[in-house]
């Protein structure tokens, strides 16, 4: 895998979620064939940041490896980039299943989990209740234009987990019956605001209306202390065609395409990562002392 076709592979979204783009990213760099030349090397990692701009999962994973091998001995630099990739992809790995261990308890016997769009980390906590040998039912929402709910459904019916799709309008209504929301986040911002697939933000506005708690499941790599907000995230735009077919609006009419929201941390309960489930006072020093 060249590291244009992995950039191309993300710009895409063939491949796509805030971690699995972070490391997909970070196994092109292991991969590459280099000899050393730092040049080469920032160029490639360059490249592959540049392929989507909101999850900063994507610049932390690649900033993981670049920093190591910065800071090993030229002679040891090839060594340092194939050994500290395969580490960050085993901790991130590892991080989905820790995710999973410590949210599982949130989902009781019975309840009805409501989800958005298609995150691993979210789904970590349902898979591992379902192991655990609770039954309970998943809504998830279908989140346009993508439709990455197809993917989580089909995800839930192969572990046998009683699912079922619904349109992301149904959320207020769905709401009623919902007992748990769980999201994924693309960002973290210091504050604790969570920026994920769009339709997030207003789905834990509305879960606040009805009372039902909104978690949001994340690796602390999601964490960005370079944004003191949400609100301060670039949110990408993609092209119209993922909305409208050529035609279907007049041509004078813009079409939008915001692919995340911001959800503000006062609509979130907590955060469920790989450390643990942690309120958005101890979030920071958490992932740091977890990161280093
Ligand atoms: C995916 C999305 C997911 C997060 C978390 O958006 O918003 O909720 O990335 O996913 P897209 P994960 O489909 O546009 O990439 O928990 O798998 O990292």
């Amino acid at each position: 895998m060249t590291i244009e076709k992995a950039a191309e592979e993300i710009r895409s979204m063939r491949v796509r979620g805030a971690a699995k783009i972070g490391r997909h990213a970070v196994r092109a760099l292991g991969a590459m064939p280099w000899s050393g030349d730092m040049a080469a090397f920032e160029k490639a990692a360059a490249t592959l940041v540049a392929a989507r701009p909101t999850a900063v999962s994507l610049p932390n994973a690649v900033e993981y490896v670049v920093k190591r091998v910065r800071a090993a001995p030229p002679a040891q630099r090839v060594e340092t980039l194939r050994r500290v990739a395969a580490d960050f992809d085993a901790r991130a790995a590892k991080a989905v299943d820790e995710i999973g261990r410590h949210g599982a308890p949130l989902i009781e016997e019975g309840a009805t989990v409501l989800t958005i769009c298609n995150s691993q980390g979210a789904l970590a906590p349902i898979f591992e209740a379902a192991r655990q040998g609770r039954r309970f039912h998943v809504i998830a929402l279908e989140t346009r234009p993508w439709r990455q709910g197809l993917l989580t459904v089909g995800q839930l019916a192969k572990e046998g987990v009683d699912a079922s799709l619904a349109v992301d309008s149904g959320a207020w209504s769905l709401l009623r019956e919902t007992d748990l929301v769980l999201t994924g986040a693309d960002s973290i911002a210091k504050n604790g605001d969570v920026v994920n697939k769009i339709g997030t933000g207003g789905l834990a506005v509305l879960a606040r209306e009805r009372g039902v708690p909104v978690y949001t499941c994340a690796e602390t790599f999601k964490i960005d202390l370079k944004r003191e907000q949400g609100e301060d995230v670039p949110i990408e735009e993609r092209e119209v065609a993922e909305v409208v077919q050529p035609g279907e609006v007049p041509a004078n009419v813009r079409v939008r395409n915001p692919v995340f929201d911001v959800t503000q941390h006062r609509f979130l309960k907590g955060y469920v990562t790989e450390v643990g489930v942690l309120s958005r006072e101890t979030l920071i020093a958490e992932a740091q002392r977890a990161w280093g």
